[in-house]
């Protein structure tokens, strides 16, 4: 197939029935009809089993999924769902660089980057894997040269602060890793990360740096990102404001993008381009040369240990049947709860301070990639898709919305996550830190029966009439499902374990919803749109011609500019 021409193909050799058509679908329903009342407490009160048999180790995981509402009955119906769906075959399409993205014709293919057992990968006719392997020897050198002091400014001094200029995939990767990895990070070199186009950012972020001893780089598969230009273009102008002389950007600018005209056009000299490929999604893409600034933060060896980390999940998503495949259990999960109760969202709470960037991440990869509404069969879909994902790290949210959780009205499905073993354990707070993970989850699990309320403040010796008033008040019904992860420690290795395991999980569902979750239509739409906006509030004359709304916000903000 030619670049760039669709792949009808993959639309093609998708005969399948809709998935609200299927008999496997109809099971889950009826499942559904029979046990959606039944709570996790009798679920666990029925089977004394039960801990054992909804767990598994993955690598330096172990997750947790007993506290969920599923019986082996419901577990039996998603696995016969998951494969009626061809979880499995479409999983070796993507391993084995079909192309699944089929609307922007290409593979998907963030796996080849920690393809550790660097067997050949054919795409277009052509191994990829010796050019992963040159990119990353290229990444390895600028590193070394930094982190050993060797890279000078334009004035002489070695570099000590690397901005990392780009948004979305190209933004959010690197940042959550370097954020995570904090303790691995060389002593002497800053991180910072600027994304949005809000001047404020970029302005606030290069206010107490030195120009001489500044990196940036410019991050962005197209290289026509507006946000991620202008920043570039103001992070150019402060620099030469100070070194006076364009030789300085060779010094000081390097560049990650798909596209070296565009990269060249910018001024930034091509050798100082490193290059990855149409085949890796910006939001699959930290495990490329957008994890720049993981490598020089932490150093190649420790990049390798990220990338075998995520190769050991994959090799478990590849080889491990279905009923102990924790990416497709987890999936399976999540498609029970949105599909089948209604579920509209998924908590993600790290008790972690290093990982208080993942929600974020996790939104973004998953949002944008299941947030979609049409399947490959290009048929709008009759049922819900991606879920809702936000969250925010333990324990702040135990002190803020998780009052929601324990006493308001929606189903949340959550993801508690935690390293066993603290990078800093001072004193007992990392114990306190777990104590108060694993009281939720319970808590969560077993809430508080009015009669417990009630006994616990009669032996308070509080009076009956209070009691009455207060005792539905202190009630919690529990059953609210949560999924634990334990960390052993939170390494470079383990990171890439965690990772790739919502990656492949966020893949599963994907593929049990029938959609592409590769492309990002609604992305490339924002990008359009606000040109025409822009070149009105340029002009400053009264617009006309939008819906009421906007042309009245467009004119009241002209009025005041
Ligand atoms: C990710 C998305 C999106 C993208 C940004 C930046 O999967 O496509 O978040 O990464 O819009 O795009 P560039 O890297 O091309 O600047």
């Amino acid at each position: 197939m030619e670049d760039g021409q669709l792949n009808f193909s993959i639309l093609n050799s998708n005969n399948m029935t809709k998935l609200t058509d299927m008999p496997q679908w109809d099971a889950l329903k009826q499942h559904h009809a029979l046990v959606y009342q039944e709570t996790i407490q009798f679920l666990f009160n029925q089977d004394s089993n039960r801990f054992d048999k909804f767990s598994g180790q993955l690598a330096s995981l172990f997750v947790d999924y007993s506290k969920n509402r599923v019986s082996d009955k419901t577990m039996e119906l998603l696995i016969e769902l998951a494969e009626a769906r061809e979880v499995l075959q479409w999983r070796d399409k993507m391993f084995y660089a079909e192309e699944i993205n089929f609307t922007e014709a290409r593979a998907v293919l963030h796996t080849a980057l920690r393809n550790k057992s660097n067997s050949p990968i054919h795409y277009h006719g052509k191994n990829i894997m010796p050019d992963i392997q040159a990119v990353l020897k290229r990444m390895a050198d600028l590193s070394e040269r930094i982190r050993n002091q060797e890279w000078l400014g334009f004035s002489g001094k070695p570099i000590s602060d690397i901005v990392n200029i780009g948004i979305g995939g190209s933004d959010l990767g690197p940042r959550m890793a370097v954020t995570a990895l904090t303790p691995y990070v060389h002593e002497k070199l800053n991180f910072h990360f600027v994304a949005n186009i809000d001047p404020s950012e970029i302005y606030e972020t290069l206010k107490p740096l030195n120009p001489e001893t500044t990196l940036f780089i410019v991050a962005s598969k197209s290289f026509t990102t507006q946000e991620t230009l202008a920043n570039a273009k103001a992070a150019k102008l402060w620099l030469l404001n100070e070194a006076g002389d364009e030789q300085a950007v060779a010094k000081h600018f390097v560049a990650v993008s798909t596209n070296a005209q565009e990269v060249s056009a910018f001024g930034i000299d091509v050798r100082n381009m490193f290059e990855f490929w149409d085949w890796v999604g910006g939001r699959y893409s930290l495990w490329s040369s957008i994890g720049l600034p993981i490598v020089i933060a932490l150093g190649m060896d420790q990049f390798e240990e990220m990338l075998d980390g995520a190769y050991e999940t994959d090799q478990h998503f590849l080889n491990t049947p279905i009923e102990n495949n924790l990416p497709i259990i987890l999936a399976l999960i999540g498609i029970w709860y949105f599909n089948f109760f209604g579920a509209e969202t998924q908590g993600i709470f790290p008790y972690d301070y290093y990982l208080r960037d993942l929600p974020n991440y996790l939104q973004q990869a998953d949002m944008e990639s299941n947030g979609k509404r049409i399947t490959r069969d290009n048929q709008e879909v009759d049922y819900t898709t991606g879920p809702i994902v936000w969250g925010n790290r333990g324990v702040n949210g135990q002190h803020a919305f998780f009052q929601l959780l324990h006493q308001g009205t929606r189903l949340i499905p959550s993801d508690f996550i935690i390293p066993i073993q603290a990078q800093h354990p001072l004193a007992d707070q990392h114990l306190i830190l777990a104590a108060n993970f694993l009281a939720q989850t319970e808590a969560l699990l077993q809430g508080r029966t009015e009669q417990e309320v009630n006994n616990e403040m009669q032996e308070n010796g509080i009076n009956q009439e209070t009691i009455d008033l207060l005792v539905k008040h202190r009630t919690f019904t529990g059953n609210q499902p949560t999924t634990s992860i334990l960390i052993d420690k939170l390494t470079p290795k383990a990171f890439g374990n965690l990772i790739a395991l919502y990656e492949h999980k966020i893949f599963v569902q994907g593929i049990i919803w029938n959609i592409n979750s590769f492309d990002q239509w609604g992305v490339e739409l924002g990008k359009v749109m606000s040109q025409k906006v822009l070149d009105e509030l340029k002009e400053g004359d009264t617009v006309k011609g939008h819906d009421a709304s906007t042309d009245g916000l467009i004119n009241a903000f002209l009025k005041k500019q």
